[in-house]
């Protein structure tokens, strides 16, 4: 028996988790870890069934090769080969071009996504990069890029300080928080509210984060960007703000927010111009206050500018990069930004035109990209660590689009809705023999720390999941050779030439010679942590791998600090508060303002114990909430006379779903969870809880016209009892 430690590797909170092994490594406990500064003995129900995950039978072990129906378990070479005839058959046929790629979620997580998936997405050569970033996240980093210069450059609420925190379309008691790394959120709310500080939860659902706070604000789906315009209208006529930094566009910015008085705004929004006009002041007036928002208002029509609009207030009200209010984390392996302009739209995608963000293109376009023929279209598919056939818009158009690919190869633990079209699966190993290191998450903790956990398990005689996407992009671009010895000596060749870097005018060639490791990805963290803001090469302090194993429950690194001017990058060196490509998008939302208001409209929602896809097949975490249900408001039940199930149509399709009668959600708006639709599934237990999709219902033609984001909320339904016959 053995008791050991590691990060759980299953949602942003990065908690860490105290494992029991017996002698065959099989996992017989978890409790959260007591001695991690951070995360301090937290754990959901998630993490507790971490062992069942790692041992689930229906994970892969071995890879799969598929010749029509029928798969089959090959060896590793086996597989690489049938990669490279498929990639080399695709290239000669179509060309590069020819070639896409989709990274799912667990990238944001996994070692091999923030240090391998850059390289292949270079090898494969290609402008075809998608990502769940555009179903997700990605009106965040247009809206920080434009405003602070950098796409990274994000903000978290100071959430163990602030004195008033507006939360927006956010619900962390089931989530455990996003974009924002806080473990035990809950109890850092319960924590924030025991000091005294207010929180109030805008939602069109009184969730359990809602039922927490002190105020919950119903509003009209897809609508904060008019609501957080009504905040800044008011801040701006009572003469409320409190700018203490060097800012750009304040009147171009008092220009367009003339359209968006409380009163105005209140009609479209269903919140009250008092509710509005008593938010600004109680932000303007609180000591320290943070405005955050999150899924409900990322994954809607005026995303981005929903985002802006959030630091607008942060600004406004004093409170950006201050204690207490919306800071910026410095984390252990951040490298240096160069000051240089960001832009969207450097290319555009094929189809239907629409801009490039961060390097990639919007997953609403996937399916056309690969349905729609001519120079370009896409043939040839490696997915890592997605399902997008139930987590894109519309993604059952792409479950009928997939069959039409030359060649797809899938890097997936599950052979599930997605993967069933490749021709190829390899799977990762197992999560115990697995390293991890929170590369994203750690820029966006609410406190400054850092935490390594090594492979608890050795690989025996499976490749790690970096070595197989290292694989791939040998493969791709032909070039042999150690990818993590070239990583480390292009980066050193950097350093050593940077002015002020800590390691100006060294040997590259020495400083690579001094990593520490047991792998190629081990060394490149080393090099990462020592060349960081607290590293031994930084001249600031003395973190380095070695240091991070002696110290397996974590490395508390002290409060957020005040970062700015230093961590902007816009040309300017000043916060961009009314960026030219924003206030163009304005104009969208003014002409929102009359828009019609259907009879109903569809939203999501997140489950404590599932996680979007595929925590479907754990039997400990399925059935009681866990369900695929349509949340109704019981007057719109009994008006419609439904009884027990309904039909739900959209634009794209329809779904007969069970009904869940509640009154926390608004009459109006229905809400089903995203992620299922397991019927027919190899995962037995996913199988036996199959649900619907969601996204049969979700419409791809719709985007955020800035980040080309999906709009998964605000979808308008038509809700229909299950007799009823209409025409279509
Ligand atoms: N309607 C609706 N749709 C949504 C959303 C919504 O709110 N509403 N939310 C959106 C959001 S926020 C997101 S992030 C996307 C998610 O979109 P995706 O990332 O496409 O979907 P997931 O279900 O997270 O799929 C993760 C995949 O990774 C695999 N996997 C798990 N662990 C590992 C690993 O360690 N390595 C590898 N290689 N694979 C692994 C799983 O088996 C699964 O196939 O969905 C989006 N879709
Ligand atoms: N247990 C669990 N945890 C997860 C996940 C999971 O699937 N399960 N998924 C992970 C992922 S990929 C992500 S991105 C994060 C997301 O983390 P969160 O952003 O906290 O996601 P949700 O819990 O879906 O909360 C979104 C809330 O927005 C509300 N909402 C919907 N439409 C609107 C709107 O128009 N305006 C406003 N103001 N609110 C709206 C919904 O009712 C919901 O309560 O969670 C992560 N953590
Ligand atoms: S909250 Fe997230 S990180 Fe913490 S135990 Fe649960 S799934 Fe793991
Ligand atoms: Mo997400």
């Amino acid at each position: 028996m053995a008791i050991v430690h590691r990060t759980c590797p299953l949602c942003e909170a990065v908690c860490g988790l105290t494992l029991t092994l017996d002698d065959g490594g099989h996992v017989t406990g978890v409790r959260g870890d007591k001695d991690d500064p951070f995360s301090r003995g937290f754990i959901c129900p998630k993490g507790a069934s971490l062992g069942k995950l790692d041992e689930d039978p229906d994970r892969l072990t071995r890879p799969l090769v598929r010749e029509g129906d029928l798969w089959r378990e090959v060896g590793w070479d086996e597989a690489f080969a049938a990669v490279k005839a498929g990639f080399e058959r695709v290239t000669e046929e179509h060309g590069r071009e020819s070639f896409a790629v989709y990274l799912g979620n667990p990238n944001a997580h996994t070692m091999a996504g923030a240090l391998y998936a850059g390289p292949l997405i270079r090898s494969l050569g290609t402008r075809n990069v998608f990502s769940a970033s555009t179903a997700d996240q990605m009106p965040k980093h247009v809206s920080s890029g434009l405003m602070f210069g950098h796409p990274l450059t994000i903000p978290v609420p100071d959430l163990d300080r602030t004195d008033y925190l507006l939360m927006l379309g956010a619900n962390p008691l089931d989530s455990n928080g996003s974009l924002c790394t806080a473990p035990d959120f809950p109890g850092r709310l319960k924590a924030l509210r025991g000091r005294g500080g207010r929180l109030v939860v805008v939602d069109p659902r009184r969730t359990r984060t809602a039922a927490l706070a002190d105020e919950h604000v119903f509003i009209r789906p897809g609508t904060d960007a008019y609501l957080l315009f009504g905040i800044v209208h008011t801040l701006l006529a009572e003469e409320l703000t409190d700018v203490r930094l060097e800012v750009n566009g304040l009147a171009e910015l008092t220009e367009a927010a003339k359209h968006f008085a409380p009163d105005v705004v209140a009609r479209r929004t269903g919140v009250p111009a008092e509710v509005i006009v008593r938010l600004a002041r109680e932000l303007a007036g609180a000591p320290t206050a943070a405005v955050y928002a999150r899924i409900g208002t990322c994954t809607a029509e005026f995303g981005t500018l929903a985002q802006w609009l959030v630091d607008v207030v942060n600004v406004l009200t004093g409170n950006l990069d201050r204690p207490g209010g919306a800071m910026f984390p410095m984390p252990a392996t951040e490298g240096g930004r160069r000051r240089k302009p960001y832009r969207t739209g450097r290319w555009h995608s094929r189809v239907r035109g629409l801009p490039e963000a961060n390097g990639e293109l919007p997953v609403a376009t996937l399916a056309d990209e690969i349905e729609v023929p001519g120079q370009g279209q896409i043939r040839c598919l490696v997915t890592v660590a997605g399902n997008p056939v139930l987590s894109s818009p519309n993604g059952a158009r792409l479950d009928r689009a997939l069959p039409d690919l030359g060649f797809m190869v899938s890097v997936d633990p599950y052979l599930n809705e997605t993967t069933k079209h490749a021709r190829v699966i390899l799977p990762p190993p197992r999560v115990l023999q697995t390293g991890h290191y929170d590369f994203a998450l750690l820029g966006l903790a609410v406190r400054n720390y850092t935490r390594y956990s090594r492979p608890l398990l050795p690989l025996a005689d499976r490749p790690s999941e970096g070595m197989i996407l290292a694989r791939l992009a040998v493969i791709a671009s032909g070039l042999d050779g150690d990818l993590d010895a070239f990583v480390i000596g292009q980066t050193l060749a950097g350093a050593v030439q940077t002015p002020g870097s800590g390691v100006e005018g060294r040997d590259a060639d020495e400083l690579a010679a001094l990593l520490d490791g047991e792998s190629g990805a081990e060394r490149r963290l080393d090099m990462m942590l020592r060349l960081g803001p607290y590293g031994e090469w930084s001249g600031r302090g003395e973190l380095s791998l070695r240091k991070l194993l002696e110290h397996p429950h974590g490395l508390d690194l002290g409060p957020l600090r005040p970062r700015l001017p230093e961590l902007l990058t816009t040309a300017s060196g000043r916060v961009e508060l009314a960026p030219p490509q924003l206030i163009e998008d304005v104009h969208r939302l003014r002409e929102g303002l009359d828009a019609e208001q259907p009879a109903f409209v569809l939203i999501g929602r997140r489950q404590l114990r599932s996680n979007n896809s595929w925590m479907h097949n754990v039997a400990p975490l399925v059935g009681g909430s866990n369900q695929c249900t349509l949340q109704i408001n019981p007057a719109d039940v009994d008006r419609l006379g439904l009884d027990g199930h309904a039909r739900v149509r959209s634009a794209t399709g329809e779904l007969t779903v069970p009904l869940e009668p509640t009154d926390t959600i608004m009459p109006g708006v229905v809400s089903l969870p995203h992620g299922w639709g397991h019927s027919g599934s190899v995962q037995r237990v996913a199988a036996e809880h199959a649900g619907v999709s969601a996204n049969v219902l979700t419409d791809e033609s719709t985007v955020d016209l800035p980040s080309g984001n999906a709009v998964f909320n605000g979808v308008p339904v038509m809700i229909l009892p299950t007799g009823v016959i209409t025409a279509h």
